[in-house]
């Protein structure tokens, strides 16, 4: 039994030389060292075997099993360090190679056109009021005095709801009888800006989505002259102070007189191009004292109370701040357009 044990011994370690990766080691501890394996049959006969021999065999069966356990311990790191040198090597970190930078995202020219309105409109003492943009046809109309039928609404094709008398806004002004009901009978000076939404036939200058920015002072003694001094200050520091402005009368039916500011053409210097349609001008606001009716809806005697409102076009502004030729670029995410800004 003495032989057999040394023949085992040398087959075992033989055979460990040829386990090159771990799942050959595992069979291969499983074949000498597990439960069924002829060493442990050899410990399981040792009660069989005559006294006098029991000593020695049994001494020699363990040296077998523990020289088999650390041979087996031995090949398992060197497997482990050969695996480790591998990886080391094919999954090698060039540290060498320059980093890449992060890409630094950017703000949208909408956002950054806002933010200068809210800026410039703030230091006047305007506050940002935020105001729905699934609106009423009441809201959007009909306080706004345009009741049913009336050929103002004309002028706002409209997006409508599946629900009877719910729309989108087509402009920020709703906005307004939401303020003033709120703050009634107090003073009030705001910006109501948004998301605004025609069904509009798109053009350079026309989408059926864009912002608005509307404006609402009201108080005691609030006159045209004060409006006027709004708008060319906010004109002047949105653009620059040269810059050439003018209001042009026209009709919004919830003001009283209205107006309509035009910037000069960036493009044509006032001489008439394609973008101001031969103009020479590029409207970017309605305006006007806001109508009686409108402040009584709102809550306000207008006996004792006046105010202007206008809506500003961010869009419109951003395309005459940065020579932009069609409003379509706002929407169509291209990277060419927006890495400009
Ligand atoms: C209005 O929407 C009025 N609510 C403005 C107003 C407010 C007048 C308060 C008086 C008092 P208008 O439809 O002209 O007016 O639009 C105002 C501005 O929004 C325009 O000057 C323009 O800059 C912008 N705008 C209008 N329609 C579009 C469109 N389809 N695409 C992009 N900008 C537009």
């Amino acid at each position: 039994m003495l032989d057999q044990l040394d023949t085992l011994e040398r087959q075992a370690l033989a055979s460990l030389e040829s386990a090159q990766d771990d799942e050959a080691l595992q069979r291969w501890k499983i074949a000498h060292l597990g439960r069924n394996s002829p060493l442990m049959k050899i410990f399981d006969q040792l009660g069989s075997l005559p006294k006098e021999e029991r000593p020695p065999v049994g001494r020699r069966a363990n040296q077998v099993k523990g020289a088999l356990e650390a041979a087996f311990e031995a090949k398992n790191e060197a497997l482990r360090q050969a695996t480790l040198q591998q990886a080391l090597q094919t999954e090698r970190l060039d540290v060498s190679l320059p980093g890449r930078p992060p890409v630094l995202g950017r703000l949208h020219p909408n956002t950054i056109t806002l933010r200068m309105i809210y800026r410039v409109l703030g230091d006047m003492g305007f506050q940002v009021f935020r105001s729905r943009e699934v609106e009423s046809d009441d809201y959007n109309f009909g306080l706004l005095n345009m009741p049913p039928h009336h050929p103002a609404r004309d002028m706002w094709d409209t997006f409508h709801t599946t629900t009877p008398g719910v729309l989108l806004r087509t402009h920020t002004s709703p906005g307004q009888i939401h303020v003033m009901r709120l703050y009634a009978p107090e003073p009030i000076r705001v910006i109501l800006p948004g998301m605004c939404y025609r069904y509009e036939q798109v053009s350079a200058r026309k989408e059926t989505q864009f912002n608005q920015v509307e404006g609402l002072a009201i108080g005691r003694h609030i006159t045209m002259a004060d409006l006027k001094g709004t708008l060319v200050d906010f004109s002047r520091r949105m653009f620059n102070q040269d810059v050439h402005i003018r209001f042009r009368a026209s009709h919004f039916p919830f003001t009283e007189p209205s107006a309509e500011v035009d910037i000069e053409c960036y493009l044509c210097g006032g001489k008439g191009c394609g973008v101001c349609a031969g103009s020479g001008w590029l409207e970017i606001l309605g305006c006007g004292m806001v109508h009686p009716v409108v402040l009584r809806n709102g809550g306000y005697d207008p006996y004792k109370f006046s105010g202007f409102a206008f809506g500003i076009g961010p869009e419109r502004v951003a395309m005459l701040r940065h020579r932009i030729e069609d409003i379509r670029y706002f929407w169509v995410n291209d990277m060419r357009f927006l890495e400009q800004f």
